[in-house]
């Protein structure tokens, strides 16, 4: 029997049809301008996103590293919340390659931030102080368990940073999954921001890949910034050809990974000594806290019974759904959730 893996979204299969999409791909030298499939990756992207121009990149991480090196210069700073995913789960990235300085302000439960706070940790001009280059989004919020922010709480926070004059990027590595929960375009999401990327390898299904977009120049800018951290690729079309097969095909049936989450966090919510408010699911991924039983233990008793889930700092454990996913496979993880968490109180 395989695991029900269910730590993240990034363990999704290319399906064989994009399999074949990719072999059939026509390629060329895409640090050239000449790959035609990553071209037309970037324009539908760009297309998709309601943005002039669009970047294909190697990964989230690198697609938010590239951005901030884009808009910032060395010694500014970037604003963000504590829980973003550039803040915690990219290796630092940003201060390490770009000498930028991150201020972290706190974020709520869902990974929000509050426009009267961000408004406050931007600089003021002075000769002591590090220039405010960058305030960062994220949407859906993975640490957030998965919120979708609308336009307008996104729009809030934009329309701080622009009154100071700086401008914003969106950590959309599920925006379409945002888009679907909320049913509305993931362009009238990003229109909030100046920039954004959007993961390919997480729901989508793709092996590899991200893309960011935002204005012409910014793009233009943010090629040779990806060339510089050795992120051109050559016939990278092979890569591409999953992100066109994954925009036209694999975008709408998000909703049912929103569906099976939601079934996820319903029986979770049962079970003692495990909490989650099932109504807080909104899309994909589902953050339990474990108040008795310690998480890695919960985590491991689970694997011996076929289903990964990871730990998420804390209390917290995460489940998240995806394309491999199905209801049959929900109903089997909380049969095995509830033989870890009852064969604890068996044993006290
Ligand atoms: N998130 C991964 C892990 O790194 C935690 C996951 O399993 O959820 N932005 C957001 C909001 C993300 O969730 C991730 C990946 C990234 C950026 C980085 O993407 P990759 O993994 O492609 O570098």
């Amino acid at each position: 029997m395989g695991m029900i893996d269910l730590r993240s979204d990034t363990v999704t299969q290319p399906t064989s049809e994009m399999r074949r999409a990719m072999a059939e791909a026509e390629v060329g030298d895409d640090v050239f301008g000449e790959d035609p499939t990553v071209n037309r990756l970037e324009a539908m992207a760009a297309e998709r996103m309601g943005k002039e121009a669009a970047l294909f990149v190697a990964s989230g991480t690198m697609a938010n590293l590239v951005s901030a090196l884009t808009h910032c210069q060395r010694g500014d700073e970037m604003v963000l919340g504590t829980d973003a995913h550039i803040f915690v789960n990219e290796v630092g990235g940003v201060a390490a390659m770009g000498g930028i300085q991150v201020k972290a302000i706190p974020n709520d439960s869902r990974g929000k931030l509050d426009p009267e706070t961000v408004e406050q940790a931007i600089r003021p001009d002075g000769l002591h102080f590090p220039s405010t280059g960058l305030v960062c989004m994220e949407n859906t919020h993975n640490r957030g368990s998965g919120a979708a922010f609308t336009a307008q709480e996104m729009g809030a926070v934009t329309e701080v940073a622009h009154a100071h004059g700086v401008p914003v990027h969106l950590d959309g590595a599920r925006i379409f999954n945002a888009a679907i929960a909320l049913g509305v375009s993931p362009s009238s999401l990003a229109a909030e921001a100046d920039t954004l990327n959007f993961c390919l390898s997480k729901g989508l299904s793709c092996p590899v890949g991200s893309v960011v977009c935002g204005s012409a120049e910014f793009i233009a800018k943010a090629r040779k910034t990806r060339k510089m951290v050795g992120g051109g690729m050559r016939q990278a079309g092979v890569l591409a050809a999953a992100g066109v097969f994954a925009l036209e095909h694999m975008v709408d049936r998000l909703a049912e990974d929103h569906d099976n989450a939601k079934r996820l966090a319903q029986g979770l919510a049962q079970l003692p000594g495990v909490v989650i408010d099932p109504s807080q699911v909104q899309t994909n991924i589902v953050i339990v806290e474990m108040m008795e039983k310690p998480p890695l233990e919960f985590i491991s008793e689970l694997k011996e019974r076929g289903v990964l889930a990871n730990y998420n700092l804390g209390r917290r454990v995460r489940f998240v759904t995806h394309h491999g996913i199905n209801a049959e496979d929900i109903d089997e993880a909380l049969d095995a959730s509830e033989a870890v968490i009852r064969g604890k109180a068996h044993a006290g």
